[in-house]
């Protein structure tokens, strides 16, 4: 059986570094990020290939005259592991490109989902890539099937593969399900975590990968959670608390990054913890102001936004990574191809200082001032002031204590405050 924890990758040899030939479409700016998700991996682009797409064949995607040149470009290179492209090939034509070029083929989604599966570390994310790698895998089984079994050395009896690829789509199936199970199980624990957070307010940290989401949240909250050049270097949620003065407490949540084109294997299964976006207040935007992409990666992420049914949501935008512009002229497009966003560097103290002012501010406009006077009987009430709202001043008086406080309205309404809310002559 193939194993669903298997690499993706051709010979997965450990510490071997693989050299590969990626190839691009239309542009060299998407062709740039390929190679970086491929660095990712540990693997070094020995050549790249710019491809112009205006007709697209169905059995290997490129034409004919562009296999040629693929296929020349290896003889010339010499020992190249794999050739690796920047699109989604079908079952047809990954087994036909591989034929052509007398080399492993990978496309686009394999590479993603590869590094997702190696950057999975808690139960939940590991679950959520093993599927998507086995929904990934499933009608491309032949044609792994086959690539495994070069790699172990071959089993011999030729048409023995077809049985076995048989074999192993009802076992990958009903792997599957179990995954799904596993998932259904631990969302409805996270769903009990979540009830507790429900005085909180949350501001979840968006953005594309490797914009700096993780480096702030650590920056403003003094963690210690990853963060690296890496793409997806974040899978999980990390929730960590802004202010632990504030009433009521502000917590970040990081999550994974966005990607243009993420295979839609990796949406359907991460969609339970992008679901979390749902629950937040407030959605903090990074942009990485150093990349010549960051008008593109912004739209690529209010793109899935928008498909996550959160675009409604209230943002502020951030363009990340100035200190890595020197030069003026860059500076300026930066800032005019994200307008309106606060320019920072994650590594800048005052900065920070900054963005945590924005934040905190952001929340304290939304409140409402409320002056209440609790009749003793009421007492009970006091802990949810607490919770839910900033109380500024208490004071005991004779008909009860004296509260004036900032607060939602609909959580003042919720907890029955209107009847004790003091007209403004009398406060
Ligand atoms: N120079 C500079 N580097 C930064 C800044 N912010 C983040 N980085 C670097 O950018 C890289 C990516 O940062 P992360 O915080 O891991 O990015 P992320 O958005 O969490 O990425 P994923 O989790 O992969 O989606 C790391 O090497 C950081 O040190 C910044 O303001 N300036
Ligand atoms: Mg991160």
């Amino acid at each position: 059986m193939l194993e669903s924890t298997e690499s993706l990758l051709p010979n997965p040899l450990q510490g071997q570094v693989l050299r590969m030939i990626c190839v691009g479409f239309e542009e060299e700016g998407t062709l740039n990020e390929f190679q970086s998700l491929l660095t990712t991996l540990g693997a070094e682009t020995e050549g790249r290939i710019l491809v112009n797409t205006r007709t697209i064949s169905p059995a290997t995607y490129i034409g004919k005259g562009k296999v040629d040149e693929i296929r020349e470009t290896l003889e010339k290179h010499g020992g190249i592991d794999a050739v690796a492209f920047d699109v989604e090939l079908s079952p047809n034509q990954l087994k036909n490109l591989e034929k052509g070029l007398g080399k492993p083929v990978l496309d686009r989604s394999g590479v993603i989902i590869e590094i997702f599966s190696r950057h999975a570390r808690t139960k939940e994310s590991k679950t959520q890539v093993e599927l998507a790698k086995l929904q990934y895998l499933l009608p491309r089984l032949a044609h792994f099937w086959t690539h495994f079994e070069r790699q172990r050395g071959g089993i011999g009896q030729k048409g023995m593969g077809e049985k076995q690829i048989e074999v192993d789509r009802r076992l990958v199936k009903k792997r599957m399900s179990i995954l799904r199970q596993r998932l259904t199980d631990i969302e409805k624990e996270r769903d009990v975590q979540r009830s507790g957070r429900k005085t909180v307010l949350k501001v979840a940290l968006v953005g594309y990968t490797n914009a700096g989401k993780s480096t702030l949240l650590n920056s403003l909250t003094q963690s210690h959670v990853r963060a690296e050049d890496k793409l997806f270097a974040t899978l999980d949620a990390s929730v960590r608390t802004l202010d632990p003065h504030s009433h009521p407490p502000i917590v970040l949540i990081d999550t994974v990054g966005f990607i243009d084109r993420l295979p839609p294997a990796l949406v359907a299964s991460f969609r339970s913890t992008l679901e979390e976006l749902h629950e937040a207040d407030l959605l903090l935007h990074i942009v990485d102001g150093s990349s010549e992409q960051a008008r593109e990666q912004l739209e690529v992420t209010e793109k899935v936004l928008k498909e996550l049914g959160v675009d409604g949501k209230p943002r502020i935008t951030l363009l990340n990574k100035l200190d890595l512009i020197q030069d003026l002229g860059r500076r300026n497009r930066a800032r005019v191809s994200v307008p309106g966003a606060l320019q920072i560097s994650a590594h800048n103290e005052d900065d920070i200082t900054k963005t945590r002012n924005l934040i905190l501010n952001y929340f304290r406009n939304q409140l409402e001032l409320w002056e209440v006077m609790l009749p003793y009987s009421e007492s009970k009430l006091e802990s949810q002031l607490y919770a839910q709202g900033s109380v500024e001043i208490k004071r005991h008086l004779e008909k009860g204590t004296f509260y004036r406080l900032r607060i939602e309205g609909g959580k003042a309404k919720k907890l029955g405050l209107e009847k004790f809310r003091l007209a403004a002559e009398e406060a």
